[in-house]
């Protein structure tokens, strides 16, 4: 990820020489007193956007699971595709990482299990006027990310799962910030079991600080990409496309 640099320093190195004069000489001079002060205050805004970008969602203890989780949505996507896989106990199912990358990749279960693992106890809040608190459990989205050398060319992650909306598949998209959020996950556990079939067997994603239709259940393939055009409708997800829900659901 490239760190922006708002340093004064930066700013003067980059403005017209102040530099060469001094410090407390350049203060004094309101023209330069202007350039300083402004860019102190872009950098406060900058940095109070990015750290509220990384902010971490509130985890809860094990006591304050909702007793009951409910499912939402698709809550079995029932293709004969998907039947197969449910016979197979998921043993055929494959996660493809593609699209910008350099090692496009291709997930079992098993190799998800095998990073390095992350629990979290989140609350989920739907849009409709529902929440729940339930544990997750998965590898960072990050590290896979990281794993199949994501490009510097890719702003977005776009989900593809395996439920059918009028033909197509439900799919849904994050920008570089939520999927390298150290809580967005590939969750195959839900409240220490594998993911049952209504939460989004096998695996699903959580961005913990996204509403609960970009939490894309079922998940089949993760793609970067440069752009959201040409994607569905271009809206960047089943329900923004549909019904116009906004594509950042930052909560
Ligand atoms: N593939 C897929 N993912 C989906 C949906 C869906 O219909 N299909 N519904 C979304 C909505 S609106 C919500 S609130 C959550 C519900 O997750 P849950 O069924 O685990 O409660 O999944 C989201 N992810
Ligand atoms: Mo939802």
């Amino acid at each position: 990820m490239i760190r922006p640099d708002f340093s004064r320093r930066s700013l003067l190195a980059g403005g017209a020489g102040l530099l060469l004069a001094g410090c407390d000489r350049v203060i004094q001079i309101p023209a330069a007193r202007k350039i300083l002060f402004a860019g102190e205050d872009m950098q406060r805004g900058l940095h109070r956007a990015l750290q509220n970008r990384g902010a971490l969602a509130p985890e809860f203890t094990p006591a304050q699971m909702s007793p009951v989780f409910r499912s939402n949505g698709t809550r079995d996507p029932n293709t004969p595709a998907y039947k197969a896989m449910v016979a197979n106990r998921f043993a055929d199912w494959r996660l493809a990482v593609g699209g910008l990358v350099d090692r496009p990749l291709s997930l079992s279960l098993a190799d998800l299990r095998a990073l390095p693992n992350r629990s979290q106890i989140t609350r989920h809040d739907c849009v409709e006027g529902w929440s729940a608190i339930g544990q997750w459990t998965g590898p960072m989205l990050g590290n896979v990310l990281k794993a199949a050398g994501v490009r510097e060319s890719a702003r977005y992650v776009v989900f593809t799962c395996a439920d059918l909306y009028g033909g197509a598949p439900y799919y849904e998209s994050i920008d570089m910030i939520d999927a390298f959020h150290p809580q967005t996950i590939l969750a195959w556990a839900m409240n220490g079991r594998p993911l049952d079939i209504p939460h989004g067997a096998p695996v699903r994603l959580r961005v913990e600080r996204q509403l609960g239709y970009k939490h894309a259940k079922y998940l089949m393939r993760i793609d970067a990409v440069a752009s959201l055009d040409g994607i569905g409708k271009g809206k960047g997800g089943f329900w923004e496309d549909t019904v116009d829900y906004d594509w950042y659901a930052g909560i």
